[in-house]
Parts: structure tokens; sequence; C-alpha cells
């Protein structure tokens, strides 16, 4: 079915460029090239830019922020729902000092009034309090600046679990982070599975963590997401469940 739709499509070029005279050949031509030109560039615009959260993060204070690509959303954790007036997008008025308006890899509350973000090779920290970022920043991820981290770029999650440590994910690996030591944990990276993770029902490539504060952590891959318990250290029952205006109301605008 395609090779022989294929075939007539050829075929009448072939039976165009035959018949028309040399101008006509020419114009045909560039037409055929701008037409392949429009269907890639219109395939882009309606490229599903893949319906996941690159980041999420809990500020502190009753309200946690997810990203995704350019834009972000408030998300109010008492009452549960996203608050009005989100998505926004991520500028220089919203996050004074942040050098990036897109594509955020993850950010982490280090539960000290800082917060950090990644984006590829580098990080920032923000100051919750005064709500811009410190002076000095972007760094560069390396062994300086986070010690026995064994990745330099493009982390994929970060989570703050609350207890002195933090887990930084990357592909099918993460570490445990000692924050008061500041430095990775001997014996890291380790792998993503059932047994170091769970019931988590992925192995790798989380989009992002978050802890809610309230003895459950939330991970995030594609359109789904799980809910984890802390102090039994596994998945709840019931996941892994769907994004959905139900499950995450608001947070779905920010996927489209
Ligand atoms: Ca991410």
């Amino acid at each position: 079915m395609n090779n022989s739709k294929t075939r007539n499509i050829a075929g009448n070029v072939f039976a165009a460029k035959k018949d028309s005279g040399g101008k006509t050949k020419t114009s045909s031509m560039m037409l055929f090239i701008l037409i392949i030109i429009a269907s890639a560039v219109v395939s882009q615009l309606f490229a599903q830019p893949g319906k996941t959260l690159e980041g999420a993060v809990n500020w502190g204070n009753g309200k946690a922020y997810f990203f995704k690509g350019n834009r972000y959303v408030r998300y109010d954790i008492p009452t549960d729902r996203t608050d009005p007036g989100y998505p926004k997008f991520i500028n220089n008025e919203n996050w004074p000092g942040l050098p990036w308006k897109n594509g955020i890899d993850t950010a982490v509350n280090w539960d000290n009034g800082k917060v950090y973000f990644f984006k590829g090779n580098r990080y920032i920290r923000y100051d919750i309090a005064a709500d811009r970022i410190d002076p000095g920043y972007p760094k560069f991820i390396n062994n300086e600046t986070w010690p026995g981290l064994p990745w330099t770029n493009s982390i994929d999650a970060a989570v703050n679990w609350g207890n002195g440590k933090a887990y930084f994910f990357k592909g099918n690996q993460y570490v445990r982070y000692d924050i008061p030591a500041d430095r990775t944990d001997p014996g890291y990276p380790k792998f993503i599975n059932n047994e170091n993770w769970p019931g988590l029902p992925w192995t790798y490539g989380i989009d992002a963590a978050v802890n809610w504060g309230n003895g459950k952590a939330y991970f995030f891959k594609g359109n789904q997401y799980v809910r984890y318990d802390i102090a039994t250290d596994r998945v709840d029952a019931g996941y892994p469940k769907f994004i959905s205006n139900e499950t995450w109301p608001g947070l779905p605008a920010l996927l489209k």
C-alpha cells in the first residue's frame, strides 16, 4: 500500500517534469521543495513535545512548582490544585536572575532556604527569602561543586528526602547525597530497580521527583506518576496513575 503510494507520487512528479517546459519545470521543482520544507515546519509545530514534566520542587511554604519547557505552574499543596493564573512563563520577572528561560532539568529544595536549579552542565542557587538567585551563579556541575556526583550534566531529577539525604537521578542510575557532609555517599551510583526503589515501575529516565512534605514523595515519568511512602520505603498501592485534571488539578495545562 505504502509502496504503491510512493510510486504514484514519484510517477506524477516525473510526468509533470516530462510534460512541462523549462520554466514550469523549475517552478514545479521549487514548489516541490517548498512543500517539503513546509511539511517539515508543520510537523515541528504540531509535534507532540512529550507530555512530560521537566522539574518539580516543593518550595516549603505550602506551594510546589512544576516546570516544563518555557512555562511553570505554582501548585497549592493544602488545597491540592494549581493556583489560578498559571501556567506562567519562566522569565526574569517571575524568577529574578535565573539565567534560563526554558528546559530546566530539575530543581531541589535544600531545606536551608536555598533551592538548586540544574540545566545542562550548570546549576544555580536560588534564595527563597530574597526571591532571587544568589550572586556567583551559574556554576558548573563538577567534582568540586558536587563532590562524588558521577555526572557533570543533564541531571534527570533530584529530590530532598528530608532526612539529611537527597537523591539525584540520571538515566538508569541514582546517587544518594549527604547534605550535612556535602558529598555523595560511598557506594553510589546504584541502579534504579525494584530492589532499591520497591514498586517503582521505571528503571530509567525519571522526569521529576518531589518530596510533598507529608511523608510522601512523587515521581513522574511521561504521563504517569507514583506516590512513594518514605517511611515504608515503597510505592503506595494503586500506582502508577495518570497525570490528569482529576489527579493533579490544573497541571495538565502545563503539559500541552
Ligand atoms: Ca527532569
